[in-house]
């Protein structure tokens, strides 16, 4: 496989840069750490590494040092396609470089070769009881599929550390090639009539999610390349890249790590605010049987404030402009559907939300995050079961964070463990800070 070469290719100079950058500077002050950031969920506290995305509070996230629009624009599309290949990608995440369309089609490739879903995992996710989430249906199909790990089996007769990366680079397009697959099954089992549809070897990765899903309408296989490519990677520090990470520093393999990711991708305040997002468009919707005026919606949005809610969307960790995942998937909606009314409704949120969000609310980022727009798109394309939404994010996110793991077990990252004080411990610090 070329890209293992590739990547073999690279090993040696990155060993020995992170070996010097430890030997000369390990004991180099980064970053320094208040009572407020320890309580506060550790915000901004520089403390992981990656090469692959970088959040940038201005201008938001860059993928191997590539803006989105860069992506857009550089990464290899098929003939005849608008959204760039999901398997030149994953290619770009793993490598470092902008690939040639022959290399995002030897991923293709590969995942398609992958792709077949053991019988076993159906049985366990028809086993399931009918109301069960599907993003537990997610973690537990890729759980079921730990049994198959190459790096555990590897590592319980024998490997040695500097070869780690192989079999999980193995796991990762293994287990990737099949999330498609998984992710469809589950739409149909929960939502259609529970029959798989099988990938087709002709299709490339957003066409055959296309096609498992059964979505005829065109246009979905460029809207699933361009979800795939926004939700990818979001540095280390969010809660499904950071799960996924600390899960595989205890040297867990990738499915073990990418299940543990999948369910912090479950939480309200994380990857589930984008079914919150459908939801809370479709219930302005409803409320005025359409389209509002800008005042009505400033005054509904007030509404939601004041009932002590969140407005779904808007807001972010880090961020501190619009998300410019947001703006392409806008610009996405305005070429191809602007007539559609709930994203119509998606746009006019953003006339009018962050005034509302910066006159009554305490948020530092009053600007949409990729979760505002994402859940309209896929409503247009007839996927309106809210639940689902996540489960897309989470295939997507499966992409960035596997090859963060690759990458971890390449340079040898160890088991994390931060430490821990008391309030009393906290307490004491504090007062001999003010001397007291
Ligand atoms: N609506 C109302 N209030 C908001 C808000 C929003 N969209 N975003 C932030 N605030 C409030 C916070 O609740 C907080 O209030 P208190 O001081 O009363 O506790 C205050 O503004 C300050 O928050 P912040 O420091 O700006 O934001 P955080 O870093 O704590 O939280 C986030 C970030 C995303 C959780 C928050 O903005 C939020 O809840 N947004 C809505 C949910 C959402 O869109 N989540 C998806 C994020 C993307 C992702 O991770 O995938």
């Amino acid at each position: 496989m070329n890209l293992k070469h590739k990547i073999a290719g690279q090993l040696p100079d990155w060993r020995a840069r992170v070996k010097k950058l430890l030997a000369e500077s390990a004991d180099v002050k980064v970053d320094e750490v208040n009572i407020g950031q320890i309580y506060g969920g550790m915000r901004n506290i520089k403390s992981l590494v990656t090469d692959i995305s970088y959040v940038d509070p201005e201008q938001g996230i860059r993928l191997r040092g590539y803006t989105i629009d860069d992506l857009l624009e550089k990464l290899p599309k098929q003939p005849g396609h608008e959204i760039p290949l999901v398997g030149g990608l994953y290619y770009l995440l793993l490598v470092g470089e902008i690939p040639s369309l022959e290399e995002a089609n030897e991923i293709e490739s590969e995942w398609k070769k992958r792709s077949k879903l053991p019988g076993y995992l159906f049985d366990v996710l028809k086993a399931m009881p009918v109301d069960t989430h599907p993003m537990t249906l997610l973690s537990q199909g890729i759980l079921a599929l730990q049994r198959e790990s190459l790096f555990a089996h590897h590592y319980h007769t024998g490997l040695k550390k500097d070869e780690y990366w192989d079999p999980m680079l193995e796991d990762s397009l293994n287990l990737t090639a099949k999330l498609p697959g998984i992710a469809a099954f589950i739409y149909r089992l929960k939502y259609k009539d529970g029959n798989y549809i099988a990938p087709d070897p002709a299709l490339d990765f957003g066409q055959n999610f296309a096609r498992m899903m059964g979505i005829e309408a065109s246009g979905y296989d460029e809207l699933t390349r361009l979800y795939m490519l926004l939700h990818s990677d979001h540095e280390s520090g969010n809660v499904s890249a950071h799960a996924t990470h600390l899960v595989g520093s205890a040297l867990s393999d990738i499915y073990y790590a990418l299940s543990a990711g999948m369910n912090g991708l479950a939480g309200p305040l994380h990857g589930l605010a984008n079914q919150e997002c459908l939801g809370w468009l479709l219930s302005v919707y409803d409320e005025f049987g359409g389209l509002p005026t800008k005042e009505q919606l400033y005054q509904y949005a007030l509404k939601t404030l004041q009932g002590g809610l969140v407005i779904p969307g808007y807001g972010h960790a880090v961020l501190r402009k619009t998300d410019p995942r947001f703006s392409a998937q806008l610009a996405f909606g305005k070429k191809h559907f602007p007539e559609d009314q709930i994203f119509a409704l998606a746009s006019l949120v953003y006339d009018v939300v962050p005034d509302v969000l910066r006159d009554h609310s305490r948020t530092k980022d009053p600007w949409p995050n990729v979760d505002a727009i994402s859940g309209s798109l896929q409503h247009h394309y007839g996927v309106r079961e809210f639940d689902f939404l996540t489960v897309l994010f989470g295939v997507s996110r499966a992409l960035g964070v596997t090859t963060n793991a690759v990458w971890a077990r390449a340079l040898g990252q160890p088991l994390e463990r931060p430490k821990s004080l008391s309030t009393a411990m906290l307490e004491a610090v504090a007062a001999k800070a003010k001397g007291s």
